[in-house]
């Protein structure tokens, strides 16, 4: 079915009309999986609505609170400044959250498109999540562009280190409840995480990229190649407002590429790309990358 036989003229990126071409979209299932067919690149950018079938909540909408605060303001640095009790609190409930969270049909329909196709294509997965769901259905050529929350990064010798520590740290035990009534967080710093090196002991932080912080320039070469590389990209369950990876796929669709999204809803970049599919990616994402 054509999701519109209007011509769609995007005029998102004002002041610069991104684009001087229509797109044409389609909700064609067959159609897209010829494109998916014929590619010898395909990138695959997710969001935190691939998850949400895992039961983690997504970062705007009803889910994106936590206790009275907005997630989005507690992954800053400057959270992170004023109260690192608070915001090690968040993180250690997400650890938790994550780690009981098993992938869903949508993690489990890539990693094993990538599997049955890695041999004659090129596959990349590009998150923006943080909770490794993605790793642990079985994707390997994955890149991390915002972190994970099982690594933790030492504020003073810079260090970044895998930890599973379930708590983290003492202290975090039995913390972190999301419950909007409960008020502060007063875990003193010496009890937070804390770097082993000798002659460091500098606070531990977790290993995301926060407002305001650039991403790691190796992770952003990564992703750049890939993008600039694929002749097919599926963007999956992102809301596409969160820079620089809402501009990824715009540009590569603007190039030439064949972009398809799946979202439960419409996006500011959904006039951007060729394919729309609609509705739950653990429904929509097997049926277009399954076998046959
Ligand atoms: C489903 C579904 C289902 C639900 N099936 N779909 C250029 C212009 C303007 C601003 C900037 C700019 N460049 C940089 C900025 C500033 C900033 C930014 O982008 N701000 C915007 C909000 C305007 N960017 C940055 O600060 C970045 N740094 C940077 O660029 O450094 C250089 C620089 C700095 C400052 C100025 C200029 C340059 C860093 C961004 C780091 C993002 N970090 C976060 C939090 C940390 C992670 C954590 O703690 O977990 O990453 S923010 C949060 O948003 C998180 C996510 O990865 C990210 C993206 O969100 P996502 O995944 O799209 O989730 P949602 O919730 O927004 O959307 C979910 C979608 O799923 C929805 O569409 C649903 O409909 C859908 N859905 N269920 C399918 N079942
Ligand atoms: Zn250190």
């Amino acid at each position: 079915m054509f999701l519109s036989s209007i011509r769609v003229f995007n005029s998102i990126g004002s002041p610069n009309i991104r684009f001087q071409m229509a797109i044409r979209q389609s909700s064609d299932t067959a159609k897209f999986r010829e494109y998916l067919n014929a590619a010898k690149e395909v990138v695959i950018l997710s969001g935190a609505g691939i998850s949400a079938e895992s039961g983690i909540p997504t970062f705007r909408g009803a889910g994106g609170f936590w206790r009275k605060y907005q997630a989005s303001s507690l992954a800053t640095p400057e959270a992170f400044h004023t109260s690192p009790s608070l915001v090690w609190e968040f993180y250690h409930y997400r650890r938790e959250v994550a780690a009981k969270a098993q992938p869903n049909a949508g993690h489990l329909a890539i990693a094993d498109y990538e599997k049955r196709n890695g041999a004659d294509k090129k596959v990349t997965v590009i998150t923006q999540n943080v909770d490794g769901l993605h790793k642990r259905a079985g994707t390997n050529n994955l890149i991390e562009l915002h972190g994970n929350l099982y690594k933790t990064r030492c504020t003073k010798c810079k260090e970044v280190l895998i930890n599973t520590d379930s708590p983290i740290c003492e202290a975090l035990a039995n913390r972190g409840a999301p419950d909007a009534n409960i008020v502060g967080s007063e875990i003193p710093i010496y009890s937070l995480p804390h770097c082993k090196k000798p002659h460091c002991g500098g606070l531990l932080r977790p290993h995301i990229v926060w407002f305001g912080e650039g991403l790691d320039s190796n992770v952003l070469e990564q992703a750049g190649n890939a993008m600039a590389g694929c002749d097919v990209c599926l963007v999956v369950g992102t809301s596409s407002v969160v820079y620089p990876a809402a501009m990824f796929a715009p540009q590569a669709a603007q190039r030439g590429a064949i972009v398809a999204e799946f979202n439960i809803e419409p996006t500011p970049a959904t006039p951007d790309f060729h394919f729309y599919f609609e509705g739950p990616c653990g429904t929509t994402l097997p049926g277009v990358l399954s076998a046959n």
